[in-house]
């Protein structure tokens, strides 16, 4: 720290690791950050974007004023009051007109549990609708609907902090060194003292590089490998039987099914050699403690609920759960995804996951909100795009999200939302989605305000205010409430410790936190009293939270992907991300440190695929599917194996969302991002 700077205490802004550092001030300039080495996550270490996470929020793009799209199509400045103004005149009317359920709102991830707590309360009390959603529809809603019917709880069961205790460690769909980087460090620490890693993962992704054990597989064929390990393990008597009937239902259908899943027949279905299963499936079920980590490998297919239930009967069978250093380790991925989810930033619940159809929890809510919220069932925003099309939902409020870039099969959501007759924007940055907007409007970015985010191991957290936020941009509940105020809602907020209180008086999970409480470190929920330390591991002793606390096993078979390669599309097309940007890239992309390490988009190729195509790195290739094209220069390299190509929607020259197919899960209504059909070809030069 230089003299004449500040040091403000915070949480990371990007993922859902939640490490915290120190925000270096100097004349309302954020200048760099120090670590935290006190934190019990971080330990003083950072990943590439923490360490630079600050420079976006000076970026001269950020978005100053609020703006309404004029009779010629453009977005032109006005006051705070006209723009408040016309928000609340035009909901209203649209409600007048078509009823609440016309209306749909997204949260966001990126936001904090105050501004989306404001904008539930917006969307359920002053608004009527439960059209609510936010990212997670795109990334772990298979894991909440999944682990919630399995084990009564949707979140990470065991926390970051046992990691380095595990004997074994398996990764599935998570590229935890690039996208997690702090917990791959734990995961180090754990190899470095003996752990074993086995990583199942159709690339060779750097943990694979070093793990004891690499099982690469088609995308979009998990059940059949994890059905594979059960079925090696019960048949080799390495099941945990004393713990299958004391603590669990529904075995003997598991069984049934995945008996079925010899290692010939895994084999077949995901090119796994046999020997490579059977070894894995021993290592995993022989440990004492072994934990299973996974992410959008698993959650992002038409299967993903099924992908869950399957890893989660993998931990029951063999009694890795419930115990420190076990259990099924959904990496939440947004800095305050937990958060959002915990908050129902999704249809059909409340804050605190309460039943919205309980008269009790409904008459609780009725007390602080005035209203009674809505008892029917929102729309997924997955399905917001039909509903516009259809006609049932005229418009849409945003806060915080692009869908135009991240949502599967951009051209169709590009058509609805044309025909909405009202879209609000709220954003730090200019994105696809704001050009689609009737109103824009400039919020406050992290760095610039109060309140908390909570992580993925679901630890609630302080982000703080360090720095004045440019020209007029204003904080994200404040904007809501001042729209409420204007449709003769008044919550009366006038700080975000308050809406804390608020919002944590009708959570019992976070009922006994408090901004005093986790002024110097977070707490993890649930934590029910003000005397209550946390907790770090849920389902202890075999305690499920399911209605007769037992774990409940579910028979799940391999499906095809909806779309496989053909003589047109030969190609697997699997998406994701770099360690080096963020989504769509309106923040990461604006920081210059970052930009430069990963400047343009790229596609990678096998070596054997790219020979016999012509390419080599650096070569223009076009990239098409069913539904669209992108061009962008291929990346040769044996991390993608033969009939498979990876790119990422970082990049707005090369939106790959226009090639992804727009299929759900039919349970938690997620996207299949991760397996869809194309072709390549090289473009060539001009001479
Ligand atoms: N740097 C950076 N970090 C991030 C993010 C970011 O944008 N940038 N985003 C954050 C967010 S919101 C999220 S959700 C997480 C996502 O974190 P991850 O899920 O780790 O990231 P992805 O790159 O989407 O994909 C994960 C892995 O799935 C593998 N995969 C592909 N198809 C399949 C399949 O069919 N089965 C299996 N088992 N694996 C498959 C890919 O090869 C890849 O290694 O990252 C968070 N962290
Ligand atoms: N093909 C493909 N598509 C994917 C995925 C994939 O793996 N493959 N992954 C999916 C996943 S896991 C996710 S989570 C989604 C993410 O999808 P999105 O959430 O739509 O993507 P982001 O780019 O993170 O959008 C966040 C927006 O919030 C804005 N923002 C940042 N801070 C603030 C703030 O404080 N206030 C306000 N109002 N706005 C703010 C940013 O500028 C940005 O525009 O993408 C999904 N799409
Ligand atoms: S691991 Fe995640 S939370 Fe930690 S510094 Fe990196 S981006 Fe931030
Ligand atoms: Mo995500």
């Amino acid at each position: 720290m230089l003299p004449g700077e500040r040091l403000v205490l915070t949480t990371c802004v990007w993922c859902g690791t939640g490490c915290q550092f120190y925000l270096r001030v100097r004349d309302n300039r954020l200048v760099g950050v120090v670590p935290s080495r006190s934190h019990p996550i971080s330990r003083g270490r950072l990943c590439l974007k923490g360490w630079k996470s600050f420079q976006f929020v000076h970026h001269p793009d950020r978005l100053k004023y609020p703006m309404i799209r004029n009779s010629k199509g453009q977005l032109e400045r006005v006051s705070w009051e006209e723009a408040l103004d016309y928000v609340a005149g035009r909901l209203m009317e649209i409600k007048r007109k078509y009823g609440p359920e016309a209306i749909a709102v997204f949260g966001s991830a990126k936001c904090t549990n105050e501004d989306n707590y404001v904008l539930v309360r917006f969307a359920r009390a002053t608004i009527g609708t439960d059209h609510v959603d936010h990212c997670a529809r795109l990334c772990h809603a298979s894991t909440v609907a999944g682990l919630a019917r399995s084990f009564g709880s949707g979140a990470m069961t065991n926390s970051i902090d046992e990691i380095e205790d595990a004997e074994v460690i398996l990764i599935t769909g998570s590229n935890t060194s690039e996208q997690h980087p702090v917990i791959a460090s734990h995961m180090m620490r754990a190899l470095n003292r003996g752990a074993r890693l086995i990583v199942v993962d159709p690339r060779r992704i750097p943990m694979a590089r070093i793990a004891h054990i690499h099982l690469s597989h088609r995308p979009g064929t998990d059940i059949a490998w994890i059905n594979g390990f059960i079925n090696v393990i019960v048949n080799e008597g390495l099941a945990d039987m004393d713990f299958v009937r004391n603590h669990t239902t529904g075995f003997e259908e598991m069984w049934e099914v995945a008996k079925e899943y010899t290692p010939d027949v895994v084999e077949s279905i995901t090119g796994i050699p046999k020997e490579d299963l059977i070894r894995a499936a021993r290592m995993y079920a022989s440990a004492e403690k072994a934990m299973i980590f996974y992410a959008m490998g698993i959650t992002q297919h038409v299967t993903g609920t099924h992908n869950v239930f399957a890893l989660a009967n993998l931990a029951m069978v063999t009694g890795h759960i419930g115990k420190p250093s076990t259990g099924v380790n959904p990496l939440r991925g947004q800095n305050n995804v937990q958060g959002a989810s915990d908050l129902a930033v999704v249809p059909g619940k409340l804050p605190g996951y309460q039943d919205p159809t309980d008269p009790e929890v409904r008459r609780k809510f009725a007390r602080v909100w005035g209203v009674e919220p809505p008892a029917w069932k929102g729309f997924a925003s997955t399905q917001v795009s039909d509903a516009i099309m259809d006609g049932t939902v005229k418009a849409v409020y945003i806060m915080g999200e692009n869908p135009v870039r991240s949502h599967p099969d951009i051209r169709h959501i590009e058509e609805a939302f044309e025909n909405l007759e009202f879209l609000v924007v709220q954003d730090i940055f200019p994105t696809e989605t704001t050009k689609f907007a009737h109103v824009v409007l400039p919020a406050t970015a992290w760095g610039e305000k109060d309140g908390t985010f909570t992580n993925t191991d679901r630890r609630v957290q302080r982000v703080r205010r360090a720095v004045a936020p440019p020209a007029e941009a204003r904080d994200d509940w404040w904007i809501i409430q001042e729209v409420a105020r204007r449709m003769g809602d008044d919550y009366g907020f006038e700080d975000p410790s308050q809406i804390f209180d608020e919002m944590a008086s009708l959570m019992p999970i976070y009922s006994g936190i408090s901004y005093d409480r986790i002024e110097r470190e977070g707490i993890p929920w649930p934590c029910p009293s003000p005397d209550h330390p946390g907790t770090p591991y849920l389902h202890r002793d075999g305690k499920f939270n399911t209605p007769d606390g037992r774990g409940r096993f579910f028979p799940v078979r391999h499906v095809d992907p909806p779309e496989l390669p053909d003589e047109e599309y030969p190609f697997y097309l699997t998406t994701g991300r770099v360690g080096v940007h963020w989504h769509t890239g309106s923040m990461s992309r604006r920081i210059h440190y970052l930009e430069r390490e990963v400047p343009e988009p790229f596609v990678e190729i096998n070596p054997e695929d790219a020979r016999t195509l012509g390419v080599r790195t650096g070569d223009r290739i076009r990239v098409c599917s069913r539904r669209g094209c992108v061009e962008a220069k291929a990346l040769v390299t044996d991390t993608v194996s033969r009939g498979v190509v990876f790119s990422t929607f970082h990049f707005e020259e090369a939106p790959i969302n226009l090639l992804t197919i727009n299929v759900l899960d039919p349970i938690a209504l997620i996207p299949e991002l991760k397996v869809s059909a194309v072709r390549i070809e090289k473009v060539e030069r001009n001479a």
